[in-house]
């Protein structure tokens, strides 16, 4: 038996690194992973319960050995009863895990993909054709990791192109994230925004009953369901009552999902995620117009930043946090919907005034309010009790509002200081 012996105190990075390498060196039949790991057993058993390579895997930590078979913690022993028994956690019987993403070009695409490849699954995305013809712009979030990917042309408003792409290859684990995610834009077009998020939702449900019935499947459900809130904060029984034609395609894609969990015995589950951002967030939503802006700003490009409604409030986290669990939700041992949210509400006014401060400016000698940025119905107060996704999955976010605002300010003026100006412009274009 080949064996990889990693040792050494590992932070959490360090861990899924050497996971994702042992599992790349997967074409050995018979193989394992030695790793010395910290004491810290919810560190342990974090990586392990997202660890695609399970087979003949072994631990030790040090000092205070947790073996195979010896583990006093008993949320790893399910775990290792499964490797008593030689189940290597696919459902195919292979090592190494398959999963397909459909947004993958977006800003959790991107973070999902990078981190599925951390852990040592092949991963797919379903792309539309025109971002193969046009890569350097469409596939940005993903050029880093591109050559580690399998990308495969299709449409969520075809249900033969998904079809196809189901039909050739054998996954273990679909996250559809392709979504028309912009709130504004349902308003200015509802009847696009319901075909792809419904329809679409539904022709990735149905391929996969048809073919693939065994593939795990995660829904990207949204905050903007509970809409006009019943009850605060948000929590997994709160009633739905959503305020935009987005907000309604999410409610019915939340119940296609759920309904196929139930009728057809699938493994399918709805995350429902509050606002998460981040450096790749695209340039039409608040932050990133916010932190965009910034950036001209301090660069003496522009001294203005007009915007809608300063005192909404939403729960924002960062995307990077967001998809770990995401996935954790496809390794349960049964489907079920969680809310991901930080449990804290800052109103766009704070978030402008803090990035402003970043650079030692005050917003209020900057922003203006347009009243064409306010939306015909709005959702005036998110916020998200995550409290059975950190019970049941382990997951908390791990940075802060203050630290999110702050990393998008940054790199924004890294980008707009390396870039040149126009074409950051182009970049922008889609504000509106
Ligand atoms: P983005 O807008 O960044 O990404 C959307 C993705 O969907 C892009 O890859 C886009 O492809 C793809 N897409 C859109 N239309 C189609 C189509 N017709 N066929 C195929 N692909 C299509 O969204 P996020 O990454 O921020 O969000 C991911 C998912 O999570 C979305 O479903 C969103 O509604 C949901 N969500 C997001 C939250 C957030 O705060 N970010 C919170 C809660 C839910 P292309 O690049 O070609 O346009
Ligand atoms: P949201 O995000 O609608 O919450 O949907 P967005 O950043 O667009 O708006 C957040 C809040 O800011 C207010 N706002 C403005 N918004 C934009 N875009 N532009 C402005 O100029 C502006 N001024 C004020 C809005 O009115 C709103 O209250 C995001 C998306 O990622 C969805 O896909 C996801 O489902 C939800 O978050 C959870």
């Amino acid at each position: 038996m080949r064996c990889t012996e990693v040792e050494g105190l590992f932070d959490e990075p360090s861990l899924r690194r050497a996971y994702g390498q042992a599992a790349r060196e997967r074409a050995q039949k018979e193989f394992s992973v030695k790793v010395m790991v910290p004491r810290t057993l919810s560190l342990c058993q974090r990586v392990m319960a997202q660890a695609p390579y399970r087979p003949l895997l072994s631990t030790e930590s040090s000092p205070g050995a947790v073996r195979a078979g010896h583990c006093h913690c008993k949320q790893l022993s399910p775990f290792y009863s499964r490797l008593s028994q030689g189940n290597c956690g696919t459902s195919r019987g292979h090592c190494m895990k398959k999963a397909l993403i459909t947004g993958i070009t977006g800003q959790d695409g991107s973070y999902l993909a990078e981190h599925l490849i951390s852990l040592g699954y092949e991963v797919h995305g379903i792309v539309r054709r025109v971002a193969l013809e046009q890569p350097e712009r469409r596939l940005s979030r993903i050029a880093h990791v591109q050559n580690e990917l399998k990308l495969h042309s299709g449409s969520l408003e075809s249900y033969p192109s998904i079809f196809h792409v189901i039909s050739r290859h054998e996954f273990d684990e679909c996250y559809h994230l392709a979504a028309q995610s912009f709130v504004a834009e349902s308003f200015a077009d509802g009847f696009s925004t319901m075909s792809v998020n419904v329809d679409g939702t539904h022709y990735m449900l149905a391929a996969l009953r048809e073919l693939q019935p065994k593939c795990r499947f995660y829904f990207a459900g949204s905050s903007e369901m509970f809409g006009r809130v019943r009850e605060r904060p948000q929590i997994e029984t709160t009633p739905f009552h959503p305020r935009s034609p987005y907000g309604i395609s999410k409610v019915a894609g939340f119940y296609l999902t759920m309904n196929y969990r139930e009728a057809y015995d699938m493994f399918c589950v709805n995350g429902i995620l509050f606002n998460h951002e981040g450096p790749r967030r695209g340039f039409e939503f608040v932050t990133r117009k916010i932190t965009s802006a910034v950036a001209r700003i301090k660069l003496g490009l522009q001294s203005e930043l007009r915007l809608g409604n300063l005192d909404a409030r939403r729960d924002w986290g960062h995307s990077a946090d967001y998809v770990l669990a995401m996935h954790l939700m496809l390794q349960q041992d049964t489907p079920d919907d969680y809310v991901v949210a930080t449990g804290e509400t800052h109103t766009v006014r704070e978030f402008c005034e803090l990035a402003l401060s970043e650079v030692d400016l005050d917003y209020r000698d900057h922003v203006t309010v347009d009243p064409q940025f306010y939306r015909p119905s709005e959702v005036d107060l998110l916020v998200g009790d995550a409290t059975k996704a950190r019970r049941v999955l382990g997951w908390e976010p791990q940075r802060t509002f203050r630290q999110l605002v702050r990393e998008m300010v940054l790199s924004d003026i890294e980008s707009l200081s390396h870039m040149n100006a126009v074409h950051f412009d182009m970049m922008q274009a889609s504000v509106r």
